[in-house]
């Protein structure tokens, strides 16, 4: 990577680059304090992640921390024996059992807010756990939720949890397409959604898209609805089929059942979560039961500074890796206050997240920069208005964050007075990995910061030789940690291929030779922080949320009068990047509103919403190299209205400044 390749985005987010250190009023309470804890993880590494898996409590202790004699299949806490769901709700009985472990802030539209202290959620729990085993789900059975922001989620996800069944999530944003490619994926059985929810006021249908998604699953499935919407008079219209009940009638007969948490070796499938990648397949990222607990544990409380009285408020969504384990595993295993928000930031009004925070008295928040932006468009007024006095740390996660949103963030969220935090990591990675430690480490806006203790995080050049501060190269980690993934769902060849192939020697069974590569680029400099600078792969980041070039580009050549199609990232001033698609279109189809409309409706139905291209630009040919690559590098800096990179080794130079014209008219 050349400097000539990052935009001027990112030169300024380097340029302006200032140091904050922690605010006292902070560091005089925080969970981690000593700054020798790095040195300390070092020396004692991966010893040192005991600590990590002593927050938990274990029904049979573990024999080693790291067997690392078949990498990169590493195994953590092995011969250990443990239930996420007791780990999460049961231990926290006797002395929190009356306080609130789930806040759910419900759609304004009918007011429906929920409490369950960690007694009513260990009875949900229970007695959904003993309906989904009579309705057959036995231990290693994988069940897919395809639901929002309601109770159910969380409640279902301990369930399968309590019952050793692996819990694939699915977002309800994704379409129906998106459902049953990754049930057949994951061989998935089961089922459980909902008949609709509240979105903006609105009631949507969510079982139409379910039941479309079925259609396309390849076996017999079972499937239960939660009836989010009739329970409030708002029902669509449904006739379940001979396979289908709704939740209510799951659970009847269930009442005050309790089921024993099913004993699962510290390597055991927690869950499954499907991500996107280079290729148009999403990957079945596979999580484990004591390792993936230890991280979300463990960084909840070193990163987030949990604490049991808390009340912990990250906006992000269940069905997104970030509320995997920073709204429902991190949060519950520490035995805290999670808070759950069902509805849109802007609804009522553009002040609700301030609204919730001071009627809750949150005292920490997690969210996006894409949020923060537009937070920063809709105005300072809007969080004046509300005492956030309660907030006590700031986090971000998804994306790079600009210093202009750091800054704006720190001073009208945080009051000049919280540390924030901003979190890089990944699906595959279970929690945090690059991001200060909130009561040790100076903040630099725009840089995560340095890796966390026991980390071995490295910046590399092609060659995978470690380079120097302040230049660019690709982000490695170079040592396991316990939060990783173990493999890609049913394909061990794939989780080679995508994760070690590019920097590790993959005939060698000697850890040392095997070295993880997240397909970011990133920079360093001289106090060890890391700049990130964005994906190096396929990928592209709307929002903060992942989504495969590859995967748009086939919904697109899937519409009626497309021939080929490129997607790339263009900036964008909320979304970080959006979606721009080059569209070439068959011998007879014009290049109309229609077509566009069309290959618009496409992607939202191959994909979902997030997913629709910002603009679709018609083009007679794409920029293609001699070997008949499509030149990607000229196509985002066409979308950045950025000066073009080098054109001389493409086949069709002319194109690209008709393009150029074409995107600038419009
Ligand atoms: C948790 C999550 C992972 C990708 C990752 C990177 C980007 C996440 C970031 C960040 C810069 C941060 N990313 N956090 N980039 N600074 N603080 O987002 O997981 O959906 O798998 O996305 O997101 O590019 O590789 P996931």
């Amino acid at each position: 990577m050349s400097d000539s390749d990052e935009g001027p985005e990112l030169e300024a987010r380097l340029a302006e680059q200032d140091v904050f250190e922690p605010p006292a009023s902070f560091t005089d309470q925080a969970n981690v304090t000593d700054p020798a804890i790095y040195e300390e993880f070092e020396e004692n590494w991966p010893d040192c992640w005991a600590a990590a898996a002593d927050l938990l409590e274990w029904e049979d202790s573990y024999d080693r921390v790291l067997d690392d004699d078949n990498p990169p299949f590493y195994e953590w806490f092995t011969g250990g024996k443990l239930n996420a769901s007791a780990n999460c709700i049961d231990r926290h009985l006797a002395e929190r059992g009356d306080e609130a472990a789930i806040e759910w802030v419900g759609e304004p539209v009918d007011e429906a807010n929920r409490t369950y202290t960690y007694e009513e959620l260990h009875r949900e729990v229970n007695e959904a756990a003993a309906a989904l085993r009579d309705l057959g789900v036995g231990e290693d059975d994988v069940v897919t939720l395809y639901m929002p922001m309601i109770p159910e989620l969380p409640i279902v996800m301990l369930a399968c949890a309590r019952i050793g069944a692996p819990h694939s999530v699915v977002f309800a944003g994704f379409s129906a397409d998106a459902l049953a490619t990754r049930m057949n994926a994951a061989d998935s059985e089961y089922l459980v959604t909902c008949d609709g929810y509240y979105r903006r006021g609105d009631a949507l249908d969510h079982l139409e898209k379910a039941t479309e998604g079925l259609d396309g699953v390849e076996h017999d499935t079972e499937t239960v609805v939660v009836e989010r919407l009739a329970a409030n008079g708002d029902g669509v219209d449904h006739d379940l089929g001979p396979d289908q009940r709704t939740y209510d009638d799951l659970l009847a007969g269930h009442e005050g059942a309790t089921v024993e948490p099913v004993s699962r070796d510290a390597e055991d499938m927690l869950f499954l979560m499907y991500t996107s990648g280079t290729t148009g397949k999403p990957k079945g990222v596979k999580h484990t039961t004591g390792g993936y607990l230890a991280w979300a544990s463990w960084t909840s409380q070193s990163v987030l500074d949990v604490k049991p009285e808390d009340t912990y408020f990250c906006s992000a969504d269940i069905g997104w890796i970030t509320g995997h384990s920073y709204i429902v595993y991190g949060p519950l295993a520490l035995g805290t206050t999670t808070m759950m928000y069902e509805g849109a930031p802007d609804q009522p009004d553009r002040d609700r997240l301030w609204e919730i925070v001071e009627e809750y008295e949150a005292t920490q928040l997690y969210t996006a920069p894409t949020a923060i932006r537009a937070f920063m468009k809709w105005g300072e007024e809007y969080p004046a208005e509300h005492d956030l006095s309660s907030l006590r740390l700031l986090g971000t996660v998804g994306e790079p964050i600009n210093p202009r949103a750091w800054k704006w963030y720190y001073k009208h969220i945080g009051g000049e007075d919280c540390p924030i935090v901003d979190t890089w990591w990944q699906t595959e990675t279970g929690g945090m990995m690059i991001t200060t430690l909130p009561g040790i480490g100076d903040m630099k806006p725009g840089s995560a910061g340095p890796p966390l203790p026991g980390l071995d995080v490295r910046i590399v050049d092609t060659a995978g030789e470690e380079i120097g501060a302040g230049e660019a190269g690709y982000l490695t980690v170079q040592k396991p940690w316990p939060g990783m993934l173990r493999t890609l769902y049913n394909n061990d060849e794939r989780y080679i291929e995508e994760y070690w192939a590019e920097y590790s020697d993959v005939d060698s069974d000697d850890p040392d030779d095997w070295v993880y590569f997240p397909e970011d680029g990133a920079k360093i400099d001289d106090d060890g922080y890391i700049t990130v600078l964005g994906r190096v792969d396929d990928v592209i980041n709307v929002s903060g949320h992942r989504l495969g070039t590859m995967e748009i580009e086939s919904a697109i050549v899937g519409v009626e009068g497309v021939a080929e199609a490129a997607v790339v990232g263009g900036n964008h001033e909320i979304k970080g990047e959006a979606v721009y698609a080059y569209v070439i279109t068959e011998e007879g189809y014009a290049e109309t509103d229609d077509l566009r409309q069309r290959i618009i409706d496409g992607v939202n139905e191959a994909i979902g919403p997030i997913a629709k291209p910002e603009q679709v630009i018609f083009t007679p040919e794409l920029p293609k190299t001699r070997s008949g690559k499509i030149m990607r590098r000229l196509l985002e800096n066409i979308a950045n209205d950025e000066e073009l990179g080098n054109t001389s080794t493409l086949r069709n130079p002319e194109v690209v400044e008709d393009i150029q014209r074409t995107v600038q008219g419009d």
